[in-house]
């Protein structure tokens, strides 16, 4: 079975390479990945044999063409994936997210390839704190920011291409993702770097919103299960009942760094900040029978933290650019 990975130089993307290449010996992967700021061939490293790189851009339907063509499946990964940087500058969200799925899409309806594409709880918008609603698959997409409005488009092409001309897909929504090689760009690397560096962690606004963390192989896992089994032109919602305040995750962090768990910044708010996320992944798991296996977020986050320590070459090239971008971003994070 030849699987065409796009975005697998990124996190979530990377981190199912490596699950499917290590679980699955009739699977070979091809990868392609423009290689932005968020890509990075150490996150495939040691893979070669396995694994063929083509370095090219999903919006570029010549490339897409010839790579869909010899792929027996299609898993999207690759986006603009970080909220600050599209309220920066939203243009390379709608190139990639919006014109690169349908690129895809046009490809994968001229070979008839099975596709999977990987979306986020975002498209939703935010629920109230004393919400007792969660996500389900049914919630009506109400998207806050320039990132998740082009991912909320590129579902909703996904869902046309299988009406309008039986395309074979099946969409995913999970919610945020933690885990190995994040990029440092994110809330929880960013502050567990941070703290290396002997800098104050920043959380934004008053810290209260709500996040509902799964670890990243929990996502590829349910991901890989709805390739194998999961009913064409039906969406699935990824979570594992990880709601946590930002305020909780920092401290947490901070603790199990052994500093003061208070040792951090208040800093400006993200605008149109989203307030809370949850998922209900009922659906997922009655239908499919998938389940988490990092039931236990202390420990994943324990895991985690311990990998960056153990990587500082890993992310220490991006570590200085990240900051950068954030210092350049002048409302945020600072
Ligand atoms: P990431 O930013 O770490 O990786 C994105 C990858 O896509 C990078 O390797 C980058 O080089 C590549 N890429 C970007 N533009 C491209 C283009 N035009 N052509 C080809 N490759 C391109 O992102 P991530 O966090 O791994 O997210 C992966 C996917 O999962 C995205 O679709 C995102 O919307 C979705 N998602 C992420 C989360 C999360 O918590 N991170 C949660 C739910 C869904
Ligand atoms: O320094 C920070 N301080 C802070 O308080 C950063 C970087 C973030 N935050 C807050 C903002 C969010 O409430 O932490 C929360 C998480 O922030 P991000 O890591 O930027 O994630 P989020 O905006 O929630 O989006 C993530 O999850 C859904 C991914 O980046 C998306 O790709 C995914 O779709």
């Amino acid at each position: 079975m030849q699987v065409l990975v796009t975005g697998g130089a990124g996190f979530i993307g990377s981190n199912f390479v490596r699950l499917v290449v290590g679980s699955y010996s009739h699977v070979t992967v091809t990868v392609l990945d423009a290689f932005t700021y968020a890509g990075d061939r150490a996150s495939l490293a040691g893979l070669e044999d396995r694994v063929k790189i083509v370095e090219g851009d999903v919006a570029d339907a010549e490339t897409v063409d010839r790579l869909v063509a010899d792929a027996d499946a299609v898993v999207h990964f690759a986006a603009e994936s970080h909220n600050d940087n599209s309220l920066a500058d939203p243009s390379p969200f709608v190139r990639t997210n919006l014109i690169g799925t349908f690129t895809l899409l046009e490809a994968v309806r001229r070979h008839d390839v099975r596709y999977h594409h990987i979306s986020t709880d975002e498209v939703y918008g935010d629920l109230e704190l004393d919400d007792p609603q969660r996500f389900t698959e049914a919630t009506a997409y109400n998207p806050s920011s320039p990132y998740s409005s082009t991912k909320a488009g590129s579902d909703l092409m996904v869902r046309a291409w299988v009406r309008s001309f039986g395309v074979r897909a099946t969409i995913s929504n999970c919610s945020n993702n933690y885990g190995p090689r994040q990029h440092v760009e994110k809330f929880i690397p960013r502050q567990i770097t941070n703290i290396i560096d002997g800098v104050r962690p920043k959380l934004y606004g008053d810290g209260l919103n709500v996040r509902d963390w799964i670890h990243v192989d929990d996502h590829n896992r349910a991901v890989w299960t709805i390739l194998e089994r999961g009913e064409l032109g039906q969406t699935y919602l990824i979570g594992a009942d990880g709601e946590r305040t930002n305020k909780d995750v920092i401290e947490q962090i901070l603790v199990a760094m052994g500093e003061d768990a208070h040792d951090y910044d208040h800093v400006t708010d993200r605008a149109g900040h989203d307030r809370r996320y949850a998922i209900d992944s009922m659906k997922l798991r009655r239908q499919l029978g998938w389940r988490p296996w990092f039931g236990n977020f202390q420990r994943g986050l324990d895991d985690t933290i311990a990998w960056y320590r153990d990587n500082e070459s890993w992310w220490r090239p991006q570590k200085a650019a990240a900051e950068d971008r954030y210092a350049g971003q002048s409302v945020i994070g600072q």
